[in-house]
């Protein structure tokens, strides 16, 4: 339930970014009372009054009274430290290897995952085998962290800002991976990463904020054509 009491904030977004998912999931998991504000990428976010909010001109930014924080992974940090803190353990040691975790998503999992789809096998075949092995090699890594937390999730039984991090982004991977790569991530031996899966596949913060899968197929189809991830560097050339 929403408190009344909660202050009022403002969540500046786009429904198709997967950083601004992950600050959406955060919200809904905190049951913060917000107003959410739809950014339309290449016009909202080059404006002014935009870059005054983010200078770097991205979604996702939130506004609580004075207070302006935009980074998805530090957005989701003041949210859980503002409302309640349980995204995140109380134990030091767990919080580091948390922050470790949330990090590799993008300098990792996102970086190989996108370069490995962006790259047209017919180019240079060898190349194509070595990305994939490269992500795979990544996907045994969380395979492995998870089964190191001990329970369903990353940090163990209860879902917190790591497993938050990697949602966005496995979501458009296990709809774009088999689509256009023929690399289906049930069919590999992960077995701790795919009940992982499932069990965010049945999550509520992680279903109402999900994009359709037929509409992650048509975008993601144009990018690619158009070599969007190589562009703005998600992806290695
Ligand atoms: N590192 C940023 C990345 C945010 C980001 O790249 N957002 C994209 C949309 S998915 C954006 O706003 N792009 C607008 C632009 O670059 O013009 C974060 O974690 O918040």
């Amino acid at each position: 339930m929403v408190s009344e009491f909660a202050p009022e904030l403002q969540f500046y977004f786009n429904p198709n970014c997967p950083y601004a998912q992950r600050s959406w999931i955060a919200l809904l998991e905190l049951n913060v009372n917000f107003k959410p504000i739809e950014i339309e990428l290449g016009s909202d976010n080059k404006t002014d009054w935009f870059l005054a909010l983010n200078p770097n001109g991205k979604v996702p930014v939130i506004q609580q009274g004075e207070t302006i924080v935009y980074e998805s992974l530090i957005v989701n940090e003041y949210l859980s430290e503002v409302f309640g803190g349980h995204l995140m353990p109380s134990e030091a040691g767990k919080r580091a290897w948390g922050r470790i975790l949330m990090g590799r998503c993008d300098s990792h999992l996102v970086k190989l995952s996108y370069s490995y789809l962006s790259h047209k096998r017919e180019e240079d075949s060898a190349k194509d085998e070595q990305l994939k092995q490269d992500l795979e090699a990544e996907l045994r890594f969380l395979d492995q962290a998870i089964q190191k937390g001990g329970g369903t999730y990353f940090l163990g039984e209860e879902l917190s800002l790591v497993d938050i991090a990697y949602v966005p982004f496995f979501q458009r991977i296990s709809v774009t991976l088999p689509a256009f790569k023929h690399f289906d991530l049930k069919e590999k031996n992960l077995p701790y990463l795919n009940q992982w899966l499932e069990a965010i596949a049945l999550r509520e913060s992680c279903i109402k904020t999900s994009m359709n899968p037929e509409k992650i197929k048509e975008i993601y189809s144009h990018f690619l054509k158009i070599d969007y991830f190589k562009k703005v560097g998600i992806a290695t050339q």
